[in-house]
């Protein structure tokens, strides 16, 4: 948000970004695709394009390294997710939706929808911070996967020393081939006071 004179909000400050404008940025996949590069089918421009090999697994993004290791400041990732799949297959049941781990630790989003929509680009924002201690439980709730609670601060403060894995999921058809896309990958970190002139 932009205002007039000399209130203006500084941009959110940004700790790793992918917007895949002309290659793939070092992202890999873990599961039963194949991974290319889509020069015009991002939103906009470029973007990740994952066609399933249809082989069981459920296929996640794995970030490169500039979103990996110390990252304690980070507060927020956003990403844009399109899966398309023409035969209206119903959508696999599944609640990892993003997976963190690092210092021995494994932290899982669950979110609150199934899946987005078909064929249309959906905003995912996932907050990096346990759900409980900020009272701000966006729209999912992050799991210990290795103690099998809720995660708490702690385990944030474990994982985001040295995070050695960050996984979006793009697979969300059950029984069927899809192609998925991935744009706009950014990771935030928090945002300091900026004083008023
Ligand atoms: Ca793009």
């Amino acid at each position: 948000m932009v205002t007039s004179g000399s209130n203006i909000l500084s941009k959110e400050p940004i700790l790793a970004e992918s917007y895949f404008e002309v290659d793939k940025e070092g992202w890999s996949m873990q599961g039963d695709c194949t991974l290319t590069h889509s020069p015009t089918e991002g939103n906009p421009g470029g973007c990740l394009k994952a066609v399933d090999a249809v082989t069981g697994d459920v296929f996640y993004y794995l970030a490169p390294a500039k979103f990996l290791g110390d990252k304690r400041s980070a507060v927020r990732l956003d990403y844009d997710i399109k899966w398309v799949e023409p035969r209206n297959l119903p959508i696999f049941a599944w609640d990892r939706e993003v997976e963190l781990a690092g210092g021995g630790t494994l932290l899982i989003y669950h979110y609150q929808i199934a899946a987005p929509p078909r064929n249309t680009w959906f905003h995912y924002s996932v907050p990096l911070y346990a759900s409980s201690s900020t009272g701000q439980r966006g729209l999912g709730v992050w799991t210990n996967v290795t103690k099998n609670r809720p995660a708490t601060d702690e385990d944030f403060k474990v994982v985001l020393t040295s995070l050695g894995k960050l996984a979006i999921r793009g697979e969300f058809a059950h029984g069927g081939p899809e192609i998925g896309y991935l744009d706009n990958v950014v990771m935030y970190r928090v945002q300091k006071e900026v004083p008023m002139e």
